[in-house]
């Protein structure tokens, strides 16, 4: 057992390899108002929904004399974007990214950074109002906590909503192999609840195939986009219930772009910024919202259409992995004979791949590097789902008792796209052999 006043004094000493934060402190406790004046503090599921991170948890805490405690490592971490691709990035508690940090609008904060990387950092704490000294911008507010050092930050957090902390220390170098993660404030009074709060980290990497370590000079051309460092398929889905309240939440961390996220089968309001909640008149409804670098959005909508619907990048890119950029543009070559001729003379299994598409490479089986992906996709219900990176899907399903993965949607009969019958094609006048042309249009050129 660790005593409180072990803690506190032997923090940095006992720091190491030992997880000081094992659980979630639920004994009836308080936090300090900026005014000094105690508040409640608010409980994880009876006052607030927590969020839930996919592929990634939040960081716990403990309290001691009204101030939550959290614990942050920095470290490097062998990372697994999906299966078949992993690399040594850095990140926190053993995490790529860290930990999701969850607190209420109110509480007093007291967060140490143990520094285990090979290099100075220092933690920024993204969007959040507080003390200038506490900002983490190395140089700037505080001197680089070095290697083996822990620093402290403590602050009380006057708002609510969606925010980061990331490294503000050779950010370009530190951001590039992950040193980031999200932290989210819920609202101490708030108008209402949700069913279901989901957080994404979007980010971008550029990890040569059959390497094992991302490029932090690569200035444009990233090939590796995630959201909470993984990539389609090796994504966790979100689940609702038919009817629920859901809430998504994307912050943006990547080095050079913008992601505009889009959700399928439903339409969804716009709430909140990394400055806060929309008032509910300026509320924008979308499919699509632009999360640009180094900004939050948080979209709500009623989970209402059953169904398997992605939420992912429109980028058509970002939804592409490691080998989209690698291909000659082979779209209407026809590789006729040129197969044949290659697989005997030159490399036996030889195959010209993308005459018609990319689509084809991942089911092909095509060979790749070690330590690489097929550009895209993984296994689906119907066939191979040719996406990847920025894509994951939430399941909507009625009369569910759990948020367990429910598996691939039962479609009710007649509601899915299939083959057209003969009898329907007939019936509606549909003759496969032409293309219906519109009337030509007829220009009209002056009066
Ligand atoms: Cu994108």
């Amino acid at each position: 057992m660790i005593t409180r006043r072990k803690f506190l004094s032997g923090t940095a000493a006992a720091a190491g390899g030992v997880s000081l934060l094992r659980s979630v402190v639920s004994a009836p406790a308080q936090t300090i108002a900026p005014t000094g004046t105690p508040v409640p503090l608010a409980q994880p599921g009876r006052d607030y929904t927590p969020v839930i991170t996919p592929n990634n948890v939040s960081l716990p805490w403990k309290i001691v004399d009204g101030v939550k405690v959290y614990h942050l490592v920095a470290e490097e971490v062998k990372h697994e974007f999906a299966p078949g691709l992993e690399a040594f990035c850095w990140g926190f508690n053993g995490r790529v990214h860290g930990p999701t940090i969850e607190a209420v609008e109110g509480d007093r904060v007291r967060i140490y950074v143990t520094n285990k990387l090979p290099a100075a950092t220092s933690i920024h704490w993204h969007g959040i109002i507080l003390p200038n000294g506490m900002d983490g911008v190395s140089g700037l507010t505080q001197t680089p906590i070095k290697p083996g050092e822990t620093f402290k930050y403590e602050f009380t957090l006057k708002q609510h909503g969606t925010h980061m902390y990331h490294s503000h220390h050779d950010e370009m170098t530190q951001m590039a192999l992950g040193l980031m993660g999200l932290f989210v404030i819920h609202p101490r009074n708030p108008k209402y609840r949700v069913d279901r709060d989901f957080a994404f980290m979007l980010s971008e990497w550029r990890i040569d195939t059959g390497t094992m370590r991302p490029n932090p000079n690569e200035m444009t051309d990233f090939n590796v986009f995630s959201m909470n460092a993984r990539i389609f398929p090796g994504m966790e889905p979100m689940v609702a219930k038919l009817g629920d309240r859901v809430r998504i939440r994307f912050v943006n961390l990547s080095a050079m772009d913008h992601h505009p996220m889009h959700l399928h089968g439903h339409t969804f309001r716009v709430v909140e910024t990394d400055g806060g909640q929309i008032p509910e008149s300026a509320q924008q409804i979308e499919t699509t919202v632009l999360v640009q670098v180094g900004s939050a959005r948080a979209i709500e909508f009623i989970a209402d259409n059953p169904g398997d619907w992605p939420v992912h990048c429109h980028m058509t890119h970002h939804t592409m992995t490691q080998m989209g950029d690698k291909f000659p543009n082979m779209i209407g070559v026809k590789s006729g004979k040129l197969d044949e001729k290659i697989r005997s003379s030159l490399l036996p299994g030889y195959m010209t791949m993308g005459g018609t598409g990319m689509a084809d490479m991942g089911t092909m089986g095509m060979p790749v590097p070690r330590n690489s992906l097929p550009m895209m996709g993984g296994p689906g219900p119907f066939d191979y789902i040719a996406m990847g990176g920025m894509f994951t899907v939430i399941k909507i399903r009625e009369g569910i008792t759990s948020y367990e993965d429910p598996g691939w949607y039962k479609h009710p009969d007649g509601t899915v796209a299939g083959l057209a019958a003969a009898g329907d094609l007939q019936r509606d006048g549909v003759d496969v052999q032409t293309s219906p042309k519109p009337p030509e249009q007829h220009m009209h050129h002056g009066s």
